[in-house]
């Protein structure tokens, strides 16, 4: 590789600022450890290896190579890299550069949501930041071809060798959806340190291969261009193998050792005329051996600018470039084991700000405009200027689709049918995108599917054999469900992406997911990164619960209601009836347009439900007060008959719904007891209304206003003792006894599940009609 293509005064401002850059991400997580005032006794911590590490990879990619349309994950630990070249360019006000780590201030790692400037890709789970960019290039793959909306960048991706143990970016480049993507782009910051250890060797040559094997163009910076010239001297050869031969273990405990211990270990294993033609080629180097050794690619700056322009040219596949590294690069823990959370001492950043050529004074300055590095750094930051993009505007949703109530059926039919009916609204049609890994059909998405089609980066053939299918599988570039493979990390992070459709290419998706309830929690992490980025989307976990009875308790997801709960930004909700469904789906379409929208996941079931009690219900309350109490979260399913003393409230959602029901007419024909059912469709939206409104003063705010929860029982029936009841982990519902100020008696299942027919395991887990009855004469106890 040459660098004719940087001029060299260029190649020296480059230099400079990224000499700056280094001294300021080191400089703003020292202020924040060793002079600001702390409001506690922690540590408050920051990364000095890891951000040096990738000064000069950033400092290329962001000060000549970037553009404004590209987008970009930076790793965790360089988030100081990212506030320091931000700082530069003009787009970060300096007070902040002593505020890492604050209250308010600049995150810990890269944040999407919460840091002062606009940033790309949020980061912190390794592997889930530096994965996304990859699907967001799907992502945008599929905006172009559907909508004509593309960013028209690069999505890009800083990451850490250690995040390529992570077993989801090896999910991520197997599934095929992901091959091809010529704009993407990742840089390996291969510094063979992670947390606690060095990364065997092995591993590099390894994961550069899994990358070709995927069909990526891999790009190695090895060697610096020093040593690379001393290859090419007599006894170069021998170097070169000795280098290549060592231990990673062996390599970084050169970075601590003098001069001498260099030379030995260099020459160590090496015998009679081979030995001494490389001593005299280090004999070169008097006094330089150790930096020579050290002289790595991924701090050479034109050699990082060269691969870079490599990558760029390459359109038709994605590339990866493994750049060698230093953890601590240019620092005294350079190298060092344990480096990771290391902080320079006050004398070792007083002889650093130095040898920069600062002072106390000038430490935290700019480049003055009128300078070389003034005017690369203006340059980059008019080239970088995404200026007003125009928001994506708001999509009308429908509140009401189809007219057909049918007699009994499931919620998950049903959301299959909903979304058939919703693909013929325009607007929201051509917007919807179905995303599932493997289980589409199975999850009722074979009717949209064929009316809307399959994507595909190409269009396909469709074949004879798979025209007799009832299913119409026609790939094509307009198609609008995209099939994965069986990776639920997968599934989410794509829909995460294509959740940020509104920010990246400013138009509206509707992004909906399916997969198999239980395999909800393997996404997990996956569905909280893409939350805690502001990405909008559909969840529906379908099948779930012991309703899924024949499939046992690897299949029968217990835990899904109280994640749903508990998880930012996501509103859960479990229907019964099929236009509760409906309503809630096309609610929760609209409201994640909104600013503080959320994304939204669905419970869904494959049990066969009566729906005449839901048709009562809106007969009886009309369907628009109806629909208001169903979004709000819940609405009264049952009134009690009347006459009796003793009186219950019954309260559950989902499939168990009729259980509930079967109950409640029980309770008054055998026991005299008079049951109110309410049915819960969004257990999330209750506990969030009940626990803002009881912790109103606790935040400071007046009044006390009843939560939807409390408003939906009559006042004669506060006070009532309850009986809740899910077909999942009875935790879930328990907080309604709270919110009622009453006894409670929380119905679930807290077991692992197993086979049966569905009586079977209702009645030995203690959620069928009769267990229901005893639970409410339980409440009814003195
Ligand atoms: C999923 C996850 N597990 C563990 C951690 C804790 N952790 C933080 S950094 C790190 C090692 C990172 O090593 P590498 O990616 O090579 O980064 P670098 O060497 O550049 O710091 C680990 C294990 C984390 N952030 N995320
Ligand atoms: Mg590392």
């Amino acid at each position: 590789m040459t660098a004719t293509a940087t001029t060299r005064p260029r190649l020296d401002a480059l230099s400079s600022i990224e000499q700056r850059v280094l001294w300021l991400a080191v400089r703003i997580v020292d202020y924040a450890n060793r002079e600001r005032a702390q409001g506690d006794e922690l540590k408050v911590g920051g990364h000095q290896a890891s951000s040096a590490s990738m000064v000069t990879l950033m400092t290329a990619l962001y000060l000549a190579d970037l553009r404004a349309e590209d987008r970009v994950s930076v790793k965790p630990h360089a988030s100081p890299v990212l506030h320091a070249i931000e700082y530069l360019l003009g787009r970060l006000d300096r007070s902040y550069l002593t505020r890492l780590r604050d209250f308010g201030g600049l995150q810990s790692y890269p944040s999407r949501t919460k840091d002062p400037y606009p940033v790309d890709f949020s980061t912190g789970s390794v592997g889930l930041g530096s994965a996304a960019p990859l699907f967001a290039a799907l992502a945008d793959r599929f905006t172009q071809s559907r909508l004509g909306a593309s960013t028209g960048g690069r999505f890009i991706s800083l990451l850490g060798d250690a995040e390529l143990d992570e077993g989801n970016i090896g999910e991520a480049l197997a599934e095929p959806l992901t091959r091809g993507l010529g704009n993407a782009l990742w840089i390996v910051d291969l510094n063979r340190q992670s947390l606690d250890r060095v990364i065997p060797g092995i591993k590099a040559q390894e994961s550069e291969r899994n990358f070709e094997t995927v069909g990526w163009q891999v790009i190695e910076l090895k060697y610096g261009r020093r040593l690379r010239e001393a290859f090419g001297r007599d006894g170069g050869k021998l170097l070169r193998r000795r280098i290549n031969q060592m231990p990673n273990e062996q390599y970084q405990s050169l970075f601590g050792a003098s001069e001498e211990v260099v030379r030995q270990v260099v020459l160590d294993g090496l015998g009679g005329k081979d030995r001494a033609r490389l001593a005299r080629l280090l004999d070169e180097y008097p006094g330089r051996v150790a930096p020579l050794v050290r002289d790595l690619g991924g701090h050479d700056l034109a050699d990082v600018l060269d691969a870079l322009r490599r990558a760029r040219k390459t359109t038709d596949r994605p590339t990866v470039i493994f750049a060698y590294t230093i953890k601590g690069y240019g620092l005294e823990i350079a190298g060092r084991p344990q480096n990771h959370s290391a902080l320079l001492n006050g004398e070792q950043i007083d002889s650093f700000r130095a040898a920069c050529g600062l002072t106390d004074e000038t430490e935290w300055d700019r480049f003055a405009a009128d300078t070389p590095e003034g005017r690369v750094l203006t340059a980059a930051a008019s080239r970088l200027d995404r200026g007003d993009r125009p928001a994506a505007s708001i999509v009308p949703v429908p509140e009401r689709l189809s007219d057909h109530d049918g007699a009994k059926t499931s919620t998950q039919a049903a959301f299959g049918r909903t979304l058939l009916d919703l693909s013929r609204v325009p607007g929201v049609g051509e917007r919807l995108v179905t995303v599932s890994p493997d289980v589409s059909v199975s999850t009722n998405l074979g009717g949209f599917i064929n009316k809307v089609g399959v994507w595909g980066p190409q269009d396909e053939t469709v074949y004879d054999a798979m025209e007799d299918s009832p299913l119409r599988w026609r790939v094509s570039r307009t198609g609008q469900h995209l099939e994965m493979g069986i990776a639920e990390m997968n599934l989410v992070l794509l829909l995460g992406q294509l959740g940020l459709s509104w920010d990246f290419q400013r138009e509206r998706l509707f992004p909906i997911g399916t997969l198999y309830d239980p395999f909800v929690l393997r996404a997990l992490e996956g569905v909280v990164f893409s939350t805690y980025s502001g990405s909008r989307f559909v969840l529906a976990g379908t099948p779930s619960g012991l309703s899924l009875s024949r499939e046992g308790g690897a299949h029968q997801s217990l835990s899904t209601p109280g994640i749903g709960i508990e998880t930012p930004g996501l509103t859960y909700a479990e229907p019964c009836y099929a236009r509760e469904l409906e309503w809630l789906l096309l609610d929760g379409l609209a409201r994640m347009q909104q600013p503080d929208g959320e994304a939204l996941y669905l419970r869904l079931s494959t049990k066969p439900v009566d729906q005449a009690p839901f048709a009562a219900a809106a007969a009886r309350r009309g369907e628009e007060s109806l629909r208001a109490d169903v979004v709000r979260g819940g609405f009264r399913l049952r009134e009690p008959n009347g006459g009796n003393d003793d009186r219950v409230v019954l309260a559950a959602c989902g499939a168990i719904v009729p259980e509930v029901l079967a109950a409640a007419t029980l309770l008054a024909d055998e026991e005299g007891v008079d049951a109110t059912v309410l049915c819960l469709s969004s257990p999330d939206r209750l506990y969030r209304g009940w626990q803002a409104a009881v912790t109103a003063p606790v935040r400071g705010a007046s009044g006390r206003e009843a939560g939807h929860l409390e408003q939906l029982l009559l006042p004669n029936e506060r006070g009532l003792p309850v009986v809740t009841v899910i077909d999942g982990a009875s935790h879930a519902l328990s907080f309604v006894g709270s919110a009622l100020g009453t006894r409670c008696v929380p119905l679930g299942v807290d077991r692992f599940g197993q086979t049966g027919s569905q009586p079977e395991v209702y009645a030995e887990y203690g959620i069928d009609a009769a267990a229901i009855v005893t639970a409410a004469l339980v409440a009814l106890e003195p």
